[in-house]
């Protein structure tokens, strides 16, 4: 079968964008399943940086793109993003939208504030789009879906029902639906033309022989049944979440392909094992211009956790590793891989269930010699200097995976094929 998916194998922001970017040269169309505008991916397009949180990075090469039943929609940041690229002369006229996502609308943000602040120091740091509440109302069975919302009549029912309903559980809403609905009901009859039902139409184009590629958002550790909960997003991110989230069997991917950091970061809350609090975390930081996409938040650093990667391997079935801004690590004299951690004296190698035990992992660290060459412009695995072809080697056999293709830079030709 056609299905490639791409799964971002840590805790998000792996350059997933990049490698969908790079790998929809060979599809013919490409699929987002879950998350929503929490997701920030970066595409450098014709020498151009473009930051895409709903639209599946596909877009700029293949042309056509499907978000998902898996998605949660919010439609006034859909239409900005769509305006956002027609602006930069790209076509956004192949897209085809879930009747079944469910979209986000404003009292969902408002919820999402009240309960980070709520939760005080136990705040997930979320992205606050709405996300979470969004999930939520889907599986409290009232939430609206894009099929709902595309139907005037419809729409304006259920949104005073669920507001009405909303209010009784939190009195402080400020929500108001009539306003809601006089601005909303314009965002649909503009979105209305790329509602359907995409699980059909996926469907006949793997009939017709076409390629598909099925782009995740954030990371397999922001799982929420097999991530770092309750630090987690509420969506399957991995390749897991791709079948319901888009409403195909588990026997349409060939492929799964782990997007993975040469070493590792996390925004918001939660336990991190190999977090650096020094320099070397700063200087990481710097050299990766690691900062939320869409919320500009420094992100946490650390080193190169197999544990995680071993973990999201087996979850998504990877087939291979796209090993992300190796030229990141450039010029540190020792680097350090997490090959176990220590909890209560024992070693283990998968993460424990409870946060509480996770926060007390300790990393079992192997150290490795760094490189400190230019490594920005090699065009193969040979030309990287030795310690770098070793790491990448130490990686494949410590997360039992193959490394498929690895990056040193933000170009696409900064993307080198190894198998
Ligand atoms: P939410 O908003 O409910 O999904 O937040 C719950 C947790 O999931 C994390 N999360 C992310 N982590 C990394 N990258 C994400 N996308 C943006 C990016 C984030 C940004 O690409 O940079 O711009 O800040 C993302 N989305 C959600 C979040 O930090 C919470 O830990
Ligand atoms: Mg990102």
């Amino acid at each position: 079968m056609a299905g490639v998916v791409v799964v971002g194998s840590q805790w998000g922001d792996e350059g997933k964008g990049k490698v969908t970017d790079y790998l929809a040269q060979q599809a013919d169309l490409v699929v987002r399943y879950s998350g929503g505008n929490n997701a920030g991916h970066t595409i450098v397009y014709d020498g151009k940086k473009f930051a895409l949180r709903l639209i599946p990075s596909g877009i700029f090469t293949t042309g056509e793109v499907v978000m998902g039943n898996g998605m949660v929609i919010n439609p006034k940041a859909l239409l900005e993003e769509i305006k956002y690229l027609n602006d930069a002369g790209i076509k956004t006229d192949k897209m085809h939208i879930s009747d079944r996502a469910h979209i986000i609308l404003p009292y969902h943000i408002e919820i999402d504030h009240l309960e980070e602040e709520l939760r005080g120091d136990a705040a997930i740091g979320t992205t606050g789009r709405g996300i979470g509440p969004t999930y939520v109302d889907k599986y409290d069975r009232v939430g609206i879906r894009m099929g709902e919302f595309i139907n005037e009549e419809l729409f304006n029912k259920k949104l005073h029902q669920v507001v009405a309903f909303k209010k009784k559980l939190y009195p402080n809403l400020q929500a108001d639906a009539d306003a809601i609905f006089e601005e909303y009901k314009e965002y649909a009859k503009v979105l209305a033309p790329m509602v359907e039902d995409t699980g059909a139409f996926l469907d006949e184009c793997f009939q017709a022989g076409k390629k598909v590629l099925f782009e995740g958002a954030q990371g397999t550790m922001l799982d929420i049944d097999y991530g770092t909960y309750p630090f987690v997003t509420s969506s399957n991110p991995g390749a897991n979440g791709a079948c319901s989230g888009a409403s195909v069997g588990p026997l349409y991917f060939s492929d799964v392909v782990g997007i993975v950091k040469a070493y590792t970061t996390r925004v918001g809350a939660g336990a991190f094992p190999t977090e650096l609090h020094n320099e070397l975390g700063d200087q990481i930081r710097e050299a990766g211009h690691e900062y939320g996409t869409v919320t500009k938040r420094p992100r946490r650093v650390g080193w190169f956790d197999a544990v995680v990667v071993n973990q999201s391997r087996r979850m998504s079935s990877l087939t291979g590793i796209s090993l992300m801004l190796l030229d990141v690590l450039t010029g540190i004299d020792t680097l350090k891989l997490c090959t176990a951690y220590k909890l209560d004296g024992k070693e283990i190698h998968s993460l424990p269930a409870n946060i509480e035990d996770l926060e007390r992992c300790v990393p079992v660290y192997e150290e490795m010699p760094g490189w400190s060459e230019d490594i920005s412009s090699v065009t193969s695995f040979e030309e990287l200097p030795v310690n770098a072809q070793n790491y990448i080697k130490r990686i494949e056999e410590l997360v039992h995976c193959p490394v498929i293709m690895f990056s040193v830079g933000p170009d696409r030709k900064q993307t080198i094929v190894l198998k």
